[in-house]
């Protein structure tokens, strides 16, 4: 008997199996919270994300389908469509191009879903489904320029290796997201093959990809394989089923699709339930979508907002770190619990106020974060 392919095999199913267990504790040893372990969906808590950047090992992993293994050398990236000149390009192709750098927070639309009440339909995740990595990598637009898009056209499609059946659908799926035109040329998307200096993990995309800065993390596909450009509106499962706003309002029901991340502040620093004494800083970072954190404010115990100090130059889409020394042992009947509350504006005037508007999947919710300390 021939052993060669039967060697084969049994490697493959030792990979199918040991992949996803060995990814699961990895995340799990690096501090995040798990919420599943195929797909792979796991959070970050609020203490490790003080840091300018998320290291790899720490950012969320947010999955809809079994982690693809893809081989840099065998890798291409097709372009094709409504586009003068089809491509094909390699990554050491790829890589020909001018590189760019940018920091850019992902954040899951569903980010904070489990604060919604009634509660709302989907992964629970707390307020740890958020990064900020630095990118590297090739600007879509200059790749599209390149394949010159014809005109007419309105959307671009872009397709990830990754797959499977949704909703007790037998139907095999791709995962798919499309940006129109105007967003894939403006946005400033990086066809992105490094994350924090480092290439690019299984986990968070390798060999590329996309990453769309102030778009909900959606619409930054992993193992990048296609980009289709068409004129049709493009309804794909996570396009019109998913990763859309179902409102109620006036007794009518509104869809909209998830755009630009909210604005939202989250304290780092200190963590729920420590105990502290007399004068500490209470830390965090702040993000939006629309336009840079201007303002960070803190309250204690439910008292007036104060604003708390910005860290460096804000880049146009990391987060802003941000700080503020409280003196709370000062207060009157200072034992026992304090709560701290921290809210954020960004320069397009956008704050966080109130309660997220409810709706069905639980998009959007950028609660205040409210931490509970005791003071001794
Ligand atoms: N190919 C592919 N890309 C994807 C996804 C996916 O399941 N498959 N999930 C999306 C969602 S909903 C989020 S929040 C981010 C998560 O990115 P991360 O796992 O690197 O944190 O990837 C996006 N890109
Ligand atoms: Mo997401």
């Amino acid at each position: 008997m021939n052993g060669g392919p039967r060697r084969m095999a049994s490697r493959d199913s030792l990979t199918l199996l040991a992949g996803p267990d060995i990814r699961w504790r990895e995340a799990l040893r690096a501090g995040l919270v798990g919420h599943s372990r195929e797909p792979l969906n796991c959070e970050t808590p609020p203490p490790l994300l003080g840091a300018d950047v998320t290291p790899a090992s720490r950012f969320f992993r947010r999955n809809h389908f079994p982690i693809p293994e893809l081989d840099a050398g065998t890798w291409r990236l097709a372009i094709g469509g409504m586009v003068r000149s089809p491509l094909i390009l390699s990554l050491a192709e790829l890589r020909q191009f001018g590189s760019q750098s940018l920091e850019a927070v992902l954040e899951c639309a569903g980010n904070g879903r489990t604060l919604f009440s009634p509660p709302a339909a989907g992964e629970p995740w707390g307020l740890g489904a958020v990064g900020s990595a630095k990118w590297t990598g090739v600007r879509l637009a200059e790749i599209l320029d390149l394949a010159g898009i014809e005109p007419g056209a309105s959307e671009v499609i872009f397709r990830g290796a990754d797959r499977g059946p949704v909703d007790g659908s037998p139907e095999v799926i791709a995962f798919e997201r499309s940006l129109t035109v105007g967003e894939a040329m403006q946005s400033g998307a990086l066809l992105a093959y490094a994350m924090n200096g480092e290439p690019m993990s299984v986990t968070h995309g390798h060999p590329v990809r996309l990453v769309v800065p102030g778009l909900y993390a959606v619409a930054s596909v992993k193992w990048l394989t296609g980009i289709i450009v068409t004129d049709q509106p493009f309804d794909g499962y996570f396009q019109s089923v998913h990763y859309v706003y179902e409102w109620e309002r006036g007794g009518a029901a509104v869809r909209e699709p998830v755009g630009a991340q909210r604005v939202r502040a989250m304290i780092t620093e200190p963590g729920a339930g420590d105990e502290l004494e007399g004068t500490f800083a209470v830390r965090g970072v702040a993000w939006s979508g629309a336009a840079p954190v201007t303002l960070v404010e803190v309250s204690l115990d439910g008292g007036p907002w104060r604003p708390a100090d910005l860290a460096g130059e804000p880049g146009a889409h990391g987060w802003q770190q941000w700080e503020l020394r409280v003196a709370a042992g000062a207060r009157k009947g200072a034992q026992g619990e304090l709560r701290i509350r921290a809210r954020a504006t960004d320069g397009a005037g956008r704050t966080q106020a109130g309660r997220p508007e409810w709706n069905r999947l639980g998009y959007g919710g950028n609660f205040i974060h409210e931490v509970r300390v005791r003071l001794r």
